[in-house]
Order: C-alpha cells, then structure tokens, then sequence
C-alpha cells in the first residue's frame, strides 16, 4: 500500500513536470492535437508511445469528451492519393515505440462539441490490450503545425 502510494505519488509529479502520461509499461509523450479550422467538425490527434515493457501491446481504442467519436486512424497511399483508413489497432512493440503523426497513424476526433483552438488542452484516454487505460493531456496547435506545406486530401 505504501509503496503503491508513494509510484502513484511520483507518477504524478512526472505527469505534472513533463507532461507526459505513464502506465506501469507505457510513456506518452508529445501529445498534440490540429486546431480545427473555421466549422470544421474534425480534427486528429498524433503522439509518440514508448513500451517499456518486455511485452507487445496495442492501442485498441480511444475516448475524449470533445468529440462525438474517435477513431484510429492511418494514411495510405492509393494509387498515388493519400487516403484515410480506419484501422483496428497499432502495434506497439516489446521495448519499442510507435510515433502518430500527419501523414501515419492518427486519432481521428470527429464531430468535434466545439472548436479546438490553439493553445487549449484537452484530456484523450488511450485504450491499450494490455496496459489498460492511459490518459494523456493534449496540446492544441495550429493546422499547419501539422503539414508538410501541401494539404493532405481526407476521403474516406
Ligand atoms: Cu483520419
């Protein structure tokens, strides 16, 4: 009990100091998420995982209060045009790490409650197989924090 309090203890001051999130097994880190643009519904959230554990695991889900629906999400090249797919997990492997980011795996935050604008913060609890729940605060910047100079064509 003691000790279980004083790990909670220092799990939260990492999560305060760094911003970080932390499972026994999982860091977050560098969660941000696009300001949405004008009435734009949706946005996607990207952010780097790291497995500390000698054991795969595997994002299988996602939940916010400032979006109806989340969806995992990746970029894939058809035919030469950058299409979303809905995918059902990201593999996180033993004592490795998966980035999401513009253009690969993202969380896609669709029929956003209100505009995300940029500086503003939001809570995201990532739903790992083994690892259980992880909330992670996010960061909102702005659209084009995300691009790569061209705008990514979302069909999906
Ligand atoms: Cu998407």
């Amino acid at each position: 009990m003691k000790n279980s309090l004083r790990l909670s203890i220092i799990i939260l001051f990492c999560f305060l100091i760094s911003e970080s999130a932390f499972s026994s097994s999982l860091m977050i880190e560098g969660a941000f998420a696009r300001a949405s643009s004008g009435h734009g519904k949706n946005s996607a959230a990207y952010l780097s995982i790291h497995n500390h554990s000698p054991n795969d695991d595997h994002l299988i889900d996602a939940k916010t209060n400032v979006a109806a629906m989340t969806s995992i999400h990746n970029h894939v090249n058809d035919k030469g045009i950058m299409k979303m797919r809905a995918v059902k997990q990201i593999a996180i492997p033993a004592n490795g790490s998966i980035k999401l980011q513009p253009g690969g795996f993202h969380i896609m935050l669709m029929g956003l409650k209100k505009p995300l604008l940029e500086g503003d913060k939001f809570n995201l609890t990532l739903i790992f197989k083994k690892a259980g729940a992880v909330l992670c605060p996010v960061l909102v910047k702005k659209v084009h924090a995300m691009g790569h100079g061209k705008k990514m064509k979302h069909t999906h």
